[in-house]
């Protein structure tokens, strides 16, 4: 017989109980590599240093050759050139992105996948031209629902081949900060940040961030393709029809203080003060605050938050001081939103392991 795509390319699973990360995930893990997490310190990430998530290979575009279309329910069709987009008024919105997946490896049971921690996030500058100058060049039908974002690439995924394709709600995608982005920190984007042109949605998580962006379609009915419909969607059971992933739910990340143990990553300091400090974000509201914990989250206090700024679809930096005594510890941190979203203790599970944002913990030893 001869062979088949879903031979394979295999259904969504969960772990055994008692099965550790495989080879595959670990494939995928070294491919799509996360913020070390002493690089929250920047307010800016490096852009060697800013989480990857690529589904399928990082393609190959000629920035010479490569055309952006515009069309579907438009006045008119458009095809762009990377020149073309250059001409036009452009903006710079700083945006910090996180995998949707990111916390997944910390699910009981785990769904295997990318096996993300914590650290699938990254702060860029991103310079380009609103989409909305763009959809209004072209000219929107009166029935455009969703606009909809293909990529270069190709793959296959749970026996589907695609182009990595995503569709946004209209309203969404005439936001003043979406952006069609060709610089990442002031330089053409890296080839595995989406060269020459990707979309960037603030607020949302990654996988509406189209990469390496070929075509916009606007849509009058729903789009239901794949990484919309099947993937990104938060189902508890597998026969449900689930709730699609959108906006990044509350979160605060620690830089780890002391020094690590190379293998285990342990985490040494010494007694005295110890400045706790790292990041806290939320794509649904502002950042109402954040709070420490050296117990594993039995007791709180609260951190300072740096004052907002200009830069709104940005993590802002929090800080603490711990006065710390020898002994073992575990820190965490919380962020809560202004709409009173917060943080649980314990992961909110789903089967995708989507919008994990659980606490950070880290154990801290503290050596006489
Ligand atoms: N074309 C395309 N766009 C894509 C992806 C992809 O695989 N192909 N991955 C998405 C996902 S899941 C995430 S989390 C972000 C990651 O963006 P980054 O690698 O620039 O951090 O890109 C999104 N855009
Ligand atoms: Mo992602």
């Amino acid at each position: 017989m001869d062979p088949r795509l879903s031979d394979i390319s295999l259904p969504a699973r969960l772990a055994r109980e008692d099965e550790g990360v495989t080879l595959a995930e670990l494939a995928l893990a070294t491919r799509n590599h996360g913020l070390p997490l002493e690089a929250l310190v920047h307010d800016v990430t490096p852009a060697g240093l800013h989480y990857v998530l690529v589904h399928y290979d990082i393609p190959v575009v000629d920035a010479q050759s490569w055309r952006l279309t515009v069309g579907g329910s438009t006045g008119t069709a458009l095809t762009l050139s990377l020149a073309d987009l250059r001409a036009r008024p452009s903006r710079t919105v700083r945006v910090t992105m996180e995998c949707a997946g990111n916390g997944r490896a910390a699910l009981r049971p785990r769904p295997v996948s990318q096996p993300w921690l914590v650290e699938a996030v990254g702060t860029a500058d991103w310079t380009g031209v609103p989409l909305r100058d763009v959809l209004a060049e072209a000219g929107l039908g009166e029935s455009a629902v969703d606009v909809v974002f293909t990529g270069a690439d190709h793959g296959v995924e749970r026996g589907v081949e695609q182009d990595y394709q995503r569709g946004l709600p209209l309203a969404e995608a005439l936001g003043e900060d979406v952006l069609l982005a060709y610089e990442m920190n002031g330089a053409p984007l890296p080839p595995q940040h989406g060269f020459p042109v990707r979309l960037v949605v603030p607020g949302w998580y990654g996988m509406a961030h189209v990469k390496w962006l070929r075509s916009i379609e606007v849509t009058e009915s729903r789009f239901t393709g794949y990484q919309n419909a099947v993937a990104y969607v938060t189902r508890r059971r597998a026969d449900e029809e689930g709730e699609p992933v959108t906006r990044i739910a509350p979160r605060a990340l620690l830089v780890p203080p002391g020094f690590p143990d190379f293998q285990t990553r342990q985490r040494v300091v010494r007694p005295g003060p110890v400045r706790l400090t790292g990041r806290a974000w939320s794509g649904r509201a502002p950042l109402a605050g954040v709070e420490v914990s050296t117990d594993g989250g039995a007791t709180w206090a609260r951190a300072r938050l740096d004052p907002e700024t200009r830069h709104r679809h940005a993590w802002r930096r929090w800080s603490a001081t711990w006065h710390a005594e020898p002994g073992r510890y575990t820190l965490a941190a919380r962020a809560t939103d202004a709409d009173g979203a917060s943080q649980p203790l314990r992961e909110p599970w789903n089967r995708g392991g989507f919008s994990n944002n659980a606490v950070h913990r880290v154990p801290v030893w503290c050596l006489p």
